[in-house]
């Protein structure tokens, strides 16, 4: 379906379990993947929004076990905060059933869709503005994992296989340079040398974790700062949204995601590299956030891997973005020439950025970490 044909999307989102009549569509703020809109309902002139997503099926290959996930963990916030587990004014995602109870629409010609309750009242942010918000960030994305964790993780599934495995993406990366499917090679030798530096320290977290180093747990595993919301009236991070990737893995994976990017006062596509670098005042903001959250439940071995894992994140993401560039872009939505390429290359001034304050990061790591490492 072509965006914008509003006429067929509303027969869509008629299928879900909506009281009241439909009076208002429009696109919303999407990330690198799925297609977002909103919509208002009103019923006995009370105003009710929802979110739609037009899931991407090349990406979830299998829509069922996705949105079993995705039941599953919100249902299980939904319980726990019904319990008195959380804190005042924490929320989740609420998935709404279709008419005949499914979680989900399906059509050959129209995708895969799903809906859930808009949550009111929050803002997010691309650039994290302060310190402030970035230690609500990752207390709230800690809490979330503390949340989740009485779940049986065997009943969550992997929705992309090897997602976390750092591995994987450089044979993917391989791959992609030996077959130069959209001939760009040339223009990226840098790039590719660079990557190629980097590849031991990118394996570090998934070799940690099939090595039994380090535990398997339910992780969000796409936590970056846009995905956290925050109260517009009490400015506390309160949600955390995009449930698509929640999975067994390993914690490492969501605090280097966050702090990936969170901790660069930067766009993630910027451009001018001289504004790319790892801020420590937020790096310290966000250790103290994640460990207040996680200090009793995370292990030394874990901790000790605080200090690497953003760096291990900003690689992978640098080799993913320049796989993608080289195959033509066809995984990440791009928005101009070369997007997936500038992408690409602040992701990896990123990791030089945290490379050159190693040792600093380590030591704040020790000092919150108490005991702990
Ligand atoms: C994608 O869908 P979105 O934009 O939240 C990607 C993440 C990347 C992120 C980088 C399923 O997330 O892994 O870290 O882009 N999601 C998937 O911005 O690949
Ligand atoms: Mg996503």
């Amino acid at each position: 379906m072509k965006t914008g044909n509003f006429k067929e999307l509303e027969q869509i989102i008629q299928g879900f379990a909506i009281k009241g009549q439909l009076c208002g569509l429009e696109p919303f703020k999407s990330g690198h993947i799925n297609q977002t809109y909103r919509s208002v309902w009103r019923e006995d002139g009370v105003e009710k929004r929802f979110i739609h997503q037009r899931i991407n099926h090349d990406v979830f290959r299998d829509v069922e076990l996705l949105m079993a996930n995705i039941a599953l963990v919100t249902e299980h916030l939904a319980k726990a905060f019904a319990q008195g587990k959380g804190e005042p004014g924490e929320r989740t995602l609420q998935l709404v059933p279709t008419r005949s109870r499914g979680s989900f629409l399906h059509d050959a010609q129209h995708g895969y869709w799903r809906t859930y309750v808009f949550v009111e009242g929050m803002e997010n942010f691309d650039v994290c503005p302060d310190s402030v918000h970035a230690f609500q960030a990752a207390r709230a994305l800690g809490r979330f994992v503390a949340l989740l964790r009485d779940i049986d993780i065997a009943r969550i599934k992997e929705p992309i296989l090897r997602f976390q495995d750092s591995r994987y993406r450089y044979e993917d990366f391989d791959a992609a340079i030996k077959q130069n499917k959209a001939g760009r090679i040339a223009s990226v030798r840098e790039e590719i040398d660079f990557a190629e530096t980097q590849r031991v320290l990118a394996c570090t977290l998934i070799d940690s974790l099939r090595a039994g180093k380090i535990p398997l747990r339910l992780t969000h595993a796409d936590p970056k700062f846009n995905n956290v919301l925050f109260d517009s009236a009490t400015k506390q991070a309160a949600c955390i949204v995009d449930l698509d990737t929640c999975m067994p893995g390993t914690i490492l994976y969501d605090f280097g995601d966050l702090v990936r990017s969170t901790a660069v006062p930067a766009a993630e596509d910027e451009r001018d590299l001289s504004k790319v670098h790892m801020s420590m005042e937020y790096f310290e903001a966000l250790v103290k956030g994640y460990l207040e959250a996680t200090y009793t439940f995370v292990t030394r071995e874990e901790v000790e891997l605080f200090a690497i894992a953003p760096r291990a994140l900003a690689i992978t993401l640098g080799v993913r973005f320049l796989t993608d560039y080289l195959n033509g872009d066809t995984y990440f939505r791009v928005h101009r020439e070369g997007h997936n390429l500038d992408r690409a290359r602040a992701q990896f001034q990123i990791a030089r950025s945290m490379s050159a304050q190693e040792s600093k990061m380590r030591e704040l790591v020790q000092r919150y970490g108490r005991g702990k490492s």
